[in-house]
């Protein structure tokens, strides 16, 4: 992907990283990705250099590590891992979400804390980067057990975190409930009602269109990169990953525009539904995941739909590929399956869903292929506004939050143009990745060595 007169310094970068940060996968893909493209921009402005700016940027502030314990139903003892990377706090508090799932590991969560402080600058507002969760896995849990749970974790979070400090919110496996649980608990220990958290109810502090934020940020940055060919959403077939809430609110705002959405999945499989996944397919979708937490395999029995087990979305026929699940969940093979079959689209809802291989396979075929860290930087956008409202002890209407949204969403496609436009081919990477970076980098600079 690097740029080859670039690579050897690509490569000697890496090698530190590596040797540094040893296992941390996710960490290393996500950092490269980065480098590659800011090594080139780096060589022509040597104040990056000398500050030793990306150094700094790839070591988090601070990492807190730390033991939670709760009982179950059962009153048997339970033992999670729990976390927060303080990434960077030139530019804002540390900001950024929580994920609870099994797969949780440091490397991963250092990959998301990385890419969170370039998506956050990219917002234009002042939120700095910070990522955390748990290795819990809410699934099969009861809300009594997710409760004990949640008040164990923050126990300990509580006293790292703060509405001036650090910000956390929802990722996989934290929505609405759990954001509800960390908030009351926060509450409780610190004798404060403070905007400590973002994704709240609305009763309590929350945003309208936080929940939207994310699935309708991608599908206006999916919007605005069609624009760049005299092309808009309606009238066409889009295939989406996952059926949580960045899932859900991509189908409806694809739908609202005119497209057609025709799939859905999660970790079991997924449904191809080729009539399209319209407003009342998508309610039961949303009883279906928010309230009863079933499985994606019910909507194919509901509505007489293939269900395929144990395989992602992207061999169907598409012009626009939205993945909203999870880390590398598109691979080489299926990139080229996906531009085979006429996708020329992909709008990242998740955060690195595509492999490097896949990428590469995107850029080879020059289409509009829109990274997680730009497409999907609605919701962390959203959850700017819920800080500001807070602060302000007022809140906006739908309307407003939703005209920031979408201004916010275009703003960002035309930072990626700024930086990345190369010819006729504009490399959202490249874009993104400078375009966040510099704010970061020259607020960095002006604070001195910290
Ligand atoms: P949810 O927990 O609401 O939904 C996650 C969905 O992805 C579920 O359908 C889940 O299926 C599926 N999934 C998760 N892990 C895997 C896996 N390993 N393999 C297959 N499917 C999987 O999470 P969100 O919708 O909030 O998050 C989805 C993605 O969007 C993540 O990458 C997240 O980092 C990113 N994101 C989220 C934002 C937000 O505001 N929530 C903001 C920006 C990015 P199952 O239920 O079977 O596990
Ligand atoms: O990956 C992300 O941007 C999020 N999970 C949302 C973070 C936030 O603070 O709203």
């Amino acid at each position: 992907m690097a740029n080859s007169a670039y690579e050897p310094l690509v490569k000697e970068f890496m090698a530190k990283v590596i040797a540094k940060n040893p296992a941390e996968v996710e960490f290393h893909q996500a950092v490269e990705e980065v480098v590659a493209s800011l090594v080139p921009y780096i060589e022509e402005n040597p104040k990056y250099k000398a500050a030793k700016i990306l150094e700094r940027m790839v070591e988090p502030e601070r990492i807190i590590l730390f033991r939670v314990p709760w009982s179950d139903d059962k009153g048997e003892v339970q033992v999670n891992k729990g976390f927060r990377i303080e990434m960077n706090s030139a530019i804002g508090p540390y900001k950024g979400g929580l994920r609870f799932h099994p797969t949780v590991n440091l490397g991963i969560l250092k990959f998301l804390a990385f890419e969170q402080v370039f998506k956050n600058s990219l917002t234009t507002l002042p939120m700095g980067g910070g990522k955390g969760g748990s290795d819990f896995d809410p699934k099969g849990k009861s809300d009594n057990e997710v409760m004990h749970f949640c008040q164990s974790f923050m126990t300990e979070l509580y006293r790292h975190v703060g509405p001036n400090t650090d910000v956390p919110a929802g990722d996989i496996g934290v929505g609405g409930r759990e954001i509800g649980y960390l908030f009351g608990q926060y509450k409780r220990l610190q004798n404060e009602f403070t905007g400590v958290l973002t994704g709240k109810g609305r009763e309590w502090g929350g945003s309208l269109i936080r929940p939207e934020a994310t699935g309708y940020g991608a599908t206006y940055f999916a919007e605005e990169m069609l624009k760049t060919r005299g092309k808009d959403l309606a009238g066409k077939t889009v295939a989406i990953s996952g059926s949580g809430n960045v899932a859900q609110f991509a189908t409806e705002k694809v739908t609202e525009l005119g497209g057609k959405v025709v799939t859905l999945s999660d970790s079991g499989g997924y449904i191809y539904d080729p009539q399209g996944i319209d407003k009342e397919k998508l309610n039961f979708v949303m009883h279906l995941k928010n309230v009863k937490r079933g499985r994606i395999k019910e909507y194919a029995s509901k509505y007489g739909v293939e269900y395929f087990e144990g395989k992602r979305p992207w061999g169907v026929q598409c012009d626009v590929a939205m993945p909203c699940a999870t880390q590398n969940e598109i691979n080489e093979d299926e990139a080229k399956i996906l531009i085979d079959n006429g996708c020329y689209v992909v709008s990242e809802g998740a955060n690195m869903p595509s492999t490097p291989e896949a990428v590469d396979v995107y850029m080879e075929a020059k289409i509009l292929y829109g990274p997680g860290k730009a497409a999907n930087a609605g919701g962390v956008a959203v959850s700017g506004l819920e800080m500001s409202q807070n602060s302000l002890r007022l809140s906006w209407t739908r309307e407003e939050i939703d005209g920031k949204l979408h201004q916010i969403m275009k703003d960002i496609h035309e930072t990626c143009v700024k930086f990345g436009k190369d010819g006729d081919f504009i490399d959202y990477v490249k874009g993104a990745n400078i375009g966040g970076f510099v704010k970061v980098a020259d607020a960095m600079i002006a604070q001195g060595v910290v």
